[in-house]
This record gives structure tokens, C-alpha cells and sequence, in this order.
């Protein structure tokens, strides 16, 4: 059980204008700000940031996608933080993904899905590595 997690508003999102109310419900969850950055993601740090992806068909295209634009990078904490962003986060294909969720609420698409949260301990770890966030 991890207390710390990593979020990205992602560049659908950001050009949206959803960056606000997107972090509005982590603080409203509980969850505490320990680091925020907007930041334009290169090549290089889009292929390590999703390096467990390579070779797969849809790797090129992601990356593609999250080096469209700027990104929100939030680095939070609070109780059972990785288990619990997870779940407010909803599926990966938000055209799936239940209302209350914030796929759920603010997207329909599978890559262009709003928002990336850390999945285990080791993604958290590679993920603010690949950000230079620590
Ligand atoms: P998630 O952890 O929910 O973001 O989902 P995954 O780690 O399985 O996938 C990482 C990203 O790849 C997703 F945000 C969306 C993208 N993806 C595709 O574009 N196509 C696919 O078929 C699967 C995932």
C-alpha cells in the first residue's frame, strides 16, 4: 500500500481547459499537493515514461499523443493512494468507464482518455524518473 502517486492531465484535457476541475477531486478526496508541473514531454522521456509498452501496436501512437502538447504532472498524497486514484480514475477506454469516474465524466476515447495514474509502486518510481520529477 503506496501513500504517494503520480497523475497526468493529459494533452486532450489540458486543451480542453479541464486541468482545474480534474485535481479539484483529488483535493476533495482527501488527497494532499506535494508537487505540480506543467510540462512538454519530449520523445525521449514519452518512450521511457511508457517503456512497459514498447513493441506494442498502439506504442507509437501514444506516444505521439502525450507529446501533443503539454501535460499536468501531480505528484499526491494520501491513504492507499495508488489503489485509491485508480479507482476515481475509471478504465482505460473511457468510453467504458462509469460516470463519477474522471474518464467517465470528461472523455470517450481509449488513447485520448484525460488522465494517467501510477499503477504500482515501480510505475510511480519509473514514471517521476522519466518526468525528472525526483
Ligand atoms: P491505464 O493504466 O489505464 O492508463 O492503461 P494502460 O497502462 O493499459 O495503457 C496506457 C495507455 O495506452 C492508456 F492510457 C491508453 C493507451 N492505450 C491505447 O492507446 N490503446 C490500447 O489499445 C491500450 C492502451
Amino acid at each position: 500500500m503506496s501513500d504517494r502517486t503520480l497523475i497526468l492531465v493529459k494533452p486532450d484535457a489540458v486543451k480542453r481547459g479541464l486541468v482545474g476541475r480534474i485535481i479539484q477531486r483529488f483535493e476533495d478526496k482527501g488527497f494532499r499537493i506535494l508537487n505540480i508541473k506543467m510540462i512538454e514531454m519530449t520523445r525521449e522521456m514519452a518512450d521511457d515514461f511508457y517503456s512497459v509498452h514498447r513493441g506494442k501496436p498502439f506504442f507509437e501512437n501514444l506516444v505521439l499523443f502525450i507529446t501533443s502538447g503539454p501535460v499536468v504532472a501531480v505528484i499526491m498524497e494520501g491513504r492507499n493512494a495508488i489503489d485509491a486514484v485508480r479507482i476515481m480514475i475509471g478504465s482505460t477506454d473511457a468510453s467504458k468507464a462509469p460516470p463519477g469516474s474522471v474518464r467517465g465524466d470528461f472523455s470517450l476515447g481509449l488513447t485520448d482518455n484525460s488522465i494517467h495514474a501510477s499503477d504500482s509502486e515501480e510505475s510511480f518510481i519509473r514514471e517521476t524518473r522519466a518526468l525528472g520529477l525526483q
